[in-house]
This record gives C-alpha cells, sequence and structure tokens, in this order.
C-alpha cells in the first residue's frame, strides 16, 4: 500500500518534506496540498503530482489521504493536529506541537480519548546517526550514568524576524527534547545567563545566551546558544557520565591539504546538517502508517513536554530568575500503553 499523504503547509520545509515524500521515502506519495497563498500551494501540489485543496479541514476530511503532514503556521498547528486526529488519521505535526501549553494539553486529552498514538511530533535529531549511537552508548551502561551535558547549538546568522525569545521556542527546543530522550529524563527546571553580546547582532537580540537546565535524576546541562556565530552552522553534544563521556560527532568532511593549510569543511545551514536525519524520520513514519501501527517517534507528550520547557526558559530569560517547569511524570498512554489518563499535569 503506498501512503497517500495531505501537505498542511507549503512553506520552506513543507517544500522540503514533499520533495523527501515524492522522490525520497518509497511507499509514500502527496495528494494533496493546502496554503494560504494559493499560488504557493498549486506550485508545491504541481511538482508532486498532487492536487490543490482550499483548507486544512477539507484536506484531512479528503478519501484521497491516509495521512496528514502539518507544516503551516506554528499557531495553527494545534487545530490541524485536533482535527487529524477527529478523523482518525495518522498526523506528523512539525515542531512545535502547538505554541501553548493549553492547546498542547488539549491534543494529548483528545490522543488519549481516542485510544491509540496518531501524533508525532517532528524533532529530527532523534534519527541523526550520531545522536543515535550516543543513545547506544548510554543506554548500553559503558559509562556509566550521565551527571553533567554539555551543548552548544551555533547558527552562523539569523533573519532580522528573529528575537530573543526564538533561541528557546525555535532553537533551542531541539537540545529540549533531544536530551530528554537522550537520558531518558525530565527537565525540572531552568535558568538564562545573558553576558556580553556579540556587536553582530541586531541590537534587540540578546546573543549569546547560556541556558542552564536541571533533570529530575540530577543531571545538570549546559547550553550555549549562539545563533550570530558567523563561522557556520555547529551542534556540538557531549554527556559526561560516571566512568567516561560521549561526544557527538562532527558531521563527516573531506579534509582537503593544499597550498601549506589542511581544511575541513563546516556547514552552512542546518539543513544541511541533518538533512539525513528528516529522510530516516519520514522513512520510519510512513512505515509505521503503511504497517498501521503507532508511530514510534515523538509523541504528543513529547511535543507538550519541549513546550512547557521552552516557555519556562522564555519566562527564565524575561525574569532572569530559575523557573520550574512543573513537569510531571510521562502519562501511561505515552509509555507504550494505550490507555487513556485524564492527563491533568500542573499548568
Ligand atoms: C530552526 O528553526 C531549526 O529548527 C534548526 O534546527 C535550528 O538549528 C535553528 O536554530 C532554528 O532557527
Amino acid at each position: 500500500m503506498t501512503v497517500r499523504v495531505g501537505v498542511i503547509g507549503a512553506g520552506w520545509i513543507g517544500q522540503d518534506h514533499i520533495r523527501r515524500l515524492t522522490d525520497t521515502v518509497a511507499g509514500a506519495e502527496v495528494t494533496a496540498v493546502t496554503d494560504i497563498d494559493s499560488a504557493r500551494a498549486a506550485e508545491s501540489a504541481a511538482r508532486a503530482g498532487a492536487r490543490v485543496c482550499a483548507d486544512g479541514a477539507g484536506l484531512i476530511a479528503a478519501d484521497d489521504v491516509d495521512a496528514v503532514l502539518v507544516t503551516s503556521w506554528g499557531p495553527t498547528h494545534a487545530e490541524h493536529v485536533l482535527n487529524a486526529i477527529a478523523a482518525g488519521k495518522p498526523v506528523f505535526c512539525e515542531k512545535p506541537l502547538a505554541t501553548t501549553v493549553e492547546d498542547c494539553l488539549r491534543i494529548i486529552e483528545a490522543e488519549s480519548a481516542y485510544g491509540r498514538r496518531l501524533v508525532q511530533v517532528g524533532f529530527m535529531r532523534r534519527y541523526d546517526a550520531g545522536y543515535r549511537q550516543m543513545k547506544q552508548v548510554i543506554d548500553s551502561g559503558r559509562v556509566g550514568e550521565p551527571l553533567v551535558v554539555h551543548c552548544a547549538h551555533r547558527n552562523p546568522t539569523v533573519p532580522e524576524s528573529y528575537i530573543s525569545e526564538m533561541a528557546a521556542l525555535d532553537s533551542a527546543v531541539h537540545e529540549i527534547d533531544v536530551l530528554r530522550w537522550l537520558l531518558d529524563d525530565e527537565i525540572v527546571s531552568t535558568q538564562v545567563v545573558v553576558g556580553r553580546s556579540t556587536s553582530r547582532r541586531f541590537a534587540y537580540l540578546k546573543d549569546p545566551q547560556i541556558m542552564l537546565f536541571e533533570t529530575a535524576k540530577g543531571v545538570r546541562i549546559d547550553l550555549e546558544m549562539f545563533v550570530n556565530c558567523q563561522y557556520g552552522y555547529d551542534i556540538q553534544c557531549e554527556i559526561v557520565a560516571e566512568e567516561g563521556l560521549v561526544r557527538l560527532p562532527d558531521p563527516a568532511s573531506v579534509a582537503v591539504r593544499t597550498a601549506g593549510r589542511h581544511s575541513t569543511e563546516i556547514l552552512q545551514a542546518w539543513v544541511g546538517r541533518f538533512t539525513d536525519a528528516f529522510d530516516t524520520e519520514f522513512r520510519e513514519w510512513i512505515a509505521s502508517v503503511e504497517a498501521g501501527t503507532e508511530p514510534t517517534g515523538p509523541s504528543a507528550w513529547d511535543g507538550y513536554a519541549a513546550t512547557v520547557i521552552s516557555n519556562a526558559t522564555v519566562e527564565a530569560l524575561t525574569s532572569g530568575r530559575i523557573v520550574d517547569t512543573g513537569m510531571k511524570p510521562r502519562p501511561a498512554f505515552y509509555s507504550g500503553g494505550a490507555v487513556a489518563v485524564d492527563v491533568q499535569p500542573a499548568a
């Protein structure tokens, strides 16, 4: 069976995934596209041999759509995910699951009431080969229990529309998710320290930001978020444990020796750094849809946690205080069991 995917949102990441589902991932095809920009929808649909739908509701209800991909503007995600759940259709939602904690809880309640997982959230770093090797080492116990994590998330530059709060909401949210997964732990508090800002930024931007997290098991995490580092797109992660450490490898790059110098390339865009991860992520999602099994990737609970913790980190930035995230243990419904629960975590 070929999985027929309807795509809501034909912006940059939506177009990238349409190409992925059309040209790279076997067993899938894009049959419908919708976007608030009808010309953009038509162009993206034509490239995939798909038709254009007037809106998300019509696309989700369509008979030629088996599964839904949400890549629209963040504040619209909750509406489309809830509609897909109501239609009983698997839905892949690019981060964030929803921009408010309340909307994330509405999605969790709807999915729990439905009785089986339909939602996967697009945190692609869990599909990166380097991060997966790190998880294998940690889970094997070879280095003992994790104690401290050092991370750096560096973008060469960001557009003028990027504001200080996006360092948490749009960028650090990837470390928040991947570290919860790597450590199998929950982030219970967050703090942001801002020192001297680079002159290579817009006057309003606090950059870099040092984010400090504590987990329920007592692990301490420091994350340097630096979105105008100039030199390239550079993601670093090192977990220090009781008997050793495990470090994220740099992406492979040829070493060039010439004119008395040797050098390796540093990527300049985040997409190039995670292209293989996106491909793996979608191959595994399509395989679960085709098999009629629950998705194995980041769940609606992970999406809720990312929104809670990133929002708390914004509060820590603006208040200068250490902020408790209020995260509670994951409900059984999101720990493998498909038992609907009344999820009432602290707001
Ligand atoms: C962007 O939105 C992403 O999702 C990238 O993964 C991240 O590295 C970048 O900082 C964000 O702006």
